[in-house]
């Protein structure tokens, strides 16, 4: 028998960049393939991959109580100059500002005087669209950090970066250690240090890495960075990165809200919370040849050039929002391909900067009132609808909500977590998740206890399962609509600098080619033309801003790179054929 190749320690690529060996063959699988391959791979996040700390590890648990009983002792503290500021940028940064919403309710509704408060790169538009250049961005980081802390004499502050690369969260990093007396760092990713993001940082004599360093030896700071294994779509740190975001933060956050409200209660045992969390991972994925037909759907929407809507009412709704907003830069989609709508929009979310516009005369739609008066009419039989059902109180207004659209001949797909439910019949595909509310999460202190805290878990554990319901969805339907070759993004927006680097590391992966001859051939597809001598020498940052806003950077790299295309011949042959076609053609891809 032949020993198991051992992962080097020392590895220099991060593990958040490297391609999943479970996933390789990802985009030759049908739907059903999809489903049961992305349910491996979530695994991971609580068997852990290779011999790292995965999230239900000992070390882990170890760094989270103490990111607990740091949340504690702020929340004790009823003065109002101490708060909780959680920051990240893309799915990172939604995350940030959705648990800081959640825990804000939660703390009012245990009457504790709690500020939690959130920050993501690029402002609020960025919670709904993708903005992906401010991340760059560290100065903006601490700006906006030193901002928001400016009355508080005490902050807990948890910088949300996957890869351990975002320069937004490096900057606020920074500024905490260079103010001691006020600020307590708190780095969560899911990557081992040594392999945080060396690259240099524009502007700046720091790299990720040694703000990541320099924590480590701090003292005051902690850093939390179980391994997950690689993403089921390289990079997509969306999928594992943000699921494991969720569940590591809620947890934590959990324990410390009931070490002061019920401290004899389940809640103050982190394993016991994971645990709950494995349990849904579970139960969810048990509803795989359902998620499998609305894979289906949804690939035959977006393939007919029909569109995927996610409809949702109370917070979780906004796990369509957070599903949708990626898509764009993931696979190159565009903004109304797949999109979130969630009951009373803005007022529901309540986001710092209220309702938002899409351009200076277009405002940015998100609620259902918007989606029914606007997108509603115009629904064909090319589109699918996802609806995220909220519980039997508003049965008659989704009936009739379902029957407008079936009018129009939309596949519909639910998603339903009660046992039964009369609405299950109405839809073509139902993804029924059962059991969460008896899976262990019981109030053991018995009729006198509130049970405020057992409900709230129940509302995070259903978030996760539909969290990994809608990223099954949108991802399995673009890798059936071609938009992923072997594990990789081919129409990856190179939309910020991590995005350039892997978009060369793609090219250079199918054209195989050193990087140089990489760089070369994105330089070509982002700047439209053969010669690239007098760009040579910009900044990434002018690349990118440049890529940002030209369609098929990738797809046209990875031909030039070949040497078999010019610019011109690679964006004629992309017009009519897909490049997995064309690679499949000159035999780089099997
Ligand atoms: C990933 C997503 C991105 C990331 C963002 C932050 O699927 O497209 O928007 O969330 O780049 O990444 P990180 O590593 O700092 O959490």
């Amino acid at each position: 028998m032949s020993a198991k190749k051992k992962y080097p320690k020392d590895a220099t690529t991060p593990i958040t960049e490297l391609r999943n060996e479970l996933t390789i063959d990802i985009d030759v699988g049908t739907a059903t393939d999809i489903a049961r391959t992305l349910r491996q791979c979530d695994a991971q996040i609580f068997l852990g991959w290779k011999d790292f700390p995965s999230v239900l590890d000992e070390n882990t648990i170890e760094a989270m109580d103490k990111v607990a009983e740091k949340a504690k002792e702020i929340l004790r503290d009823s003065s109002g100059d101490k708060a909780i500021v959680i920051s990240g940028c893309g799915t990172s940064g939604r995350l940030a500002y959705f648990l800081a919403h959640k825990f804000s309710q939660l703390a009012e509704a245990q009457q504790i005087s709690a500020c939690y408060d959130y920050l993501i790169a690029g402002g609020d538009i960025a919670l709904f669209t993708s903005q992906e250049a401010p991340e760059d961005d560290w100065k903006r980081g601490e700006e906006d950090l030193i901002h928001l802390s400016r009355s508080k004499k005490q902050v807990l502050f948890i910088g949300i970066t996957c890869g351990l690369s975002a320069p937004y969260v490096a900057g606020q990093l920074d500024h905490c250690m260079r103010h001691r007396d006020t600020f307590i760092p708190v780095l969560l990713g899911f990557n081992p240090v040594h392999q945080a993001r060396k690259n240099p940082i524009e502007q700046w004599d720091k790299s990720f890495f040694d703000v990541a360093n320099a924590l480590e030896d701090y003292g005051k700071g902690i850093i939390l960075n179980p391994v997950v294994g690689p993403e089921a779509i390289t990079g997509s740190s969306r999928m594992k990165g943000g699921s494991a975001t969720k569940i590591l933060l809620e947890s934590i956050l959990l324990k410390a809200h009931a070490s002061i409200s019920q401290p004899r209660s389940v809640l103050n045992r982190l394993t016991e919370i994971l645990l709950m969390y494995e349990n849904m991972y579970r139960r969810t994925y048990l509803s795989c040849s359902s998620i499998a037909c609305a894979i289906e759907l949804a690939a035959k929407s977006l393939k007919s050039n029909g569109h995927v809507f996610y409809i949702g009412w109370g917070l979780k709704g906004f796990m369509g929002l957070l599903d949708a907003s990626e898509c764009v830069p993931t696979f190159s989609a565009n903004f109304d391909d797949v999109r979130g709508f969630i009951e009373e929009g803005y007022s529901t979310l309540n986001n710092r900067e209220g309702e938002l516009m899409l351009t200076e005369s277009k405002k940015l739609c998100i609620s259902l009132e918007d989606f029914q008066s606007n997108f509603l009419p115009e629904l064909t039989l090319h589109d699918t609808v996802v609806f995220i059902l909220p519980d039997n109180k508003v049965v008659q207004e989704v009936t009739q909500l379902i029957h407008l659209i079936k009018e129009k001949g939309t596949q519909l797909i639910g998603i339903i977590f009660q046992k039964e439910s009369e609405l299950s019949n109405l839809f073509k595909s139902c993804i029924h998740v059962e059991g969460n509310h008896s899976s262990g999460c019981i109030n053991e202190e018995g009729p006198s206890t509130p049970i405020l805290l057992t409900d709230f878990l129940n509302q995070c554990l259903q978030e996760i399962s539909i969290k990994w319901i809608l990223n099954a969805i949108s991802t399995g339907a673009h890798v059936l609509k071609g938009k992923v070759i072997r594990g990789l993004m081919i129409d990856v927006k190179v939309s910020n600098n991590k995005l350039f680097h892997r978009a060369i590391s793609i090219v250079s992966t199918f054209a195989r080619v050193d990087q140089k001859c990489a760089l070369h051939a994105v330089l070509k597809a982002i700047y439209r033309r053969d010669s690239i001598d007098d760009v040579l020498n910009l900044q990434i940052s002018e690349h990118v801003a440049r890529g940002t806003v030209m369609d098929q950077v990738v797809p046209v790299a990875v031909l030039i790179a070949t040497d078999k295309f010019s610019i011109a011949s690679a964006m004629e042959v992309l017009r009519t054929s897909t490049v997995s076609h064309i690679l499949k053609s000159l035999g780089l891809v099997e």
